[in-house]
């Protein structure tokens, strides 16, 4: 039985499922190329976006599909959310923006993790990354750090030895990673406390380590519902969204809002911060 959702009377099929509290709502965020569509194919077991390397990101849309977490088989349906980029110097343009419009939208009914996706051989905190948490920071509040899992990709079986230095380093509980994005985003470390995972995309089927390090996603996943008491990430903004009427309405709100924290964060930043030139 289906339980605690929003107004069902307006909402889609896949939105009736991602309001449900027991169905996982997952979205993949990450430079260009870093391996967010191969993670979410990895988990369905299915090629549902498309994968690649290119001069152009491979992903164009915003796309949200519902499917049972597949590997390791976990009697969960989830919402995965892939992106684009939607936060680059040209989200002004009204295709980014109808991007914007889409992601938020659908992530207004609250979101169980956000997958925050780095390619291992690369981790350099880029500038896209940067001003695409800047923005999330802005519009979602704090909080939302309570919700990312960080994922290294490109963690192959046949290198994982190679790569071994290059996790602990990652991992340095001093000069790690993490202590990285808290010094960057002045956190503490009771607001950013995350998961590190680090996993294969590749030949998943049949293939013992690579299920296993997506089991490990999953436990973080499920860990952190649990420390959270069960319940999404949402926040003020989700709730004016969700309960402003009418799709156009919505869209519109999104838009102001959207433009309104692109230019406070700039300007506080050309006030002392950095905002990073774009890629
Ligand atoms: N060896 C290896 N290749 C990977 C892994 N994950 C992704 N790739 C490859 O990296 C390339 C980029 O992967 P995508 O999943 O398309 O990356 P993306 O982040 O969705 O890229 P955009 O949609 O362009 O932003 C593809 O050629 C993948 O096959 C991995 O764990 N190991
Ligand atoms: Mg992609």
């Amino acid at each position: 039985m289906l339980a605690g959702r929003a107004n069902t009377a307006e909402l889609s099929y896949d939105n009736f499922y991602a309001s449900d509290p027991k169905t996982l709502v997952l979205s993949c965020l990450g430079a260009m190329g870093n391996g967010k569509s191969s993670l979410l194919n990895a988990i369905c077991d299915e090629q549902i976006y498309r994968t690649g390397r290119g001069a152009e990101p491979i992903t164009k849309h915003v796309e949200a599909v519902l499917r049972p977490w597949a590997n390791p088989p976990i009697s969960r349906y989830c919402q995965f959310i892939d992106t684009p980029g939607m936060c680059d110097s040209s989200v002004r343009d009204r295709e980014n923006m109808q991007e914007c419009v889409r992601y938020f939208k659908s992530l207004s009914f609250g979101v169980s993790a956000f997958l925050l996706v780095f390619n291992i051989n690369d981790t350099r905190l880029d500038a896209y990354t940067q001003n695409m948490l800047y923005l999330f920071e802005q519009l979602l509040g704090r909080e939302f750090w309570k919700y990312v899992i960080l994922v290294f990709t490109h963690v192959d079986e046949n290198i994982r030895d190679l790569l071994e230095d290059n996790i602990d380093v990652l991992e340095d509980p001093n000069e790690g990673f993490v202590s990285e994005l808290r010094r960057v985003f002045k956190l503490d470390k009771r607001t950013f406390d995350p998961p590190m995972v680090f996993l294969t995309t590749q030949r998943i089927r049949y293939n013992a380590y690579a299920q296993r390090h997506l089991q490990e996603l999953y436990n973080a996943v499920a860990q952190l519902e649990r420390d959270r008491g069960n319940k999404k990430f949402t926040c003020g903004w989700f709730h004016q969204i969700m309960s402003t009427p009418g799709e156009d309405q919505k869209s519109s709100f999104i838009i102001t809002s959207v433009r309104s924290a692109l230019g406070s964060i700039k300007s506080a930043i050309s006030g002392g911060g950095s905002w990073c030139a774009m890629q």
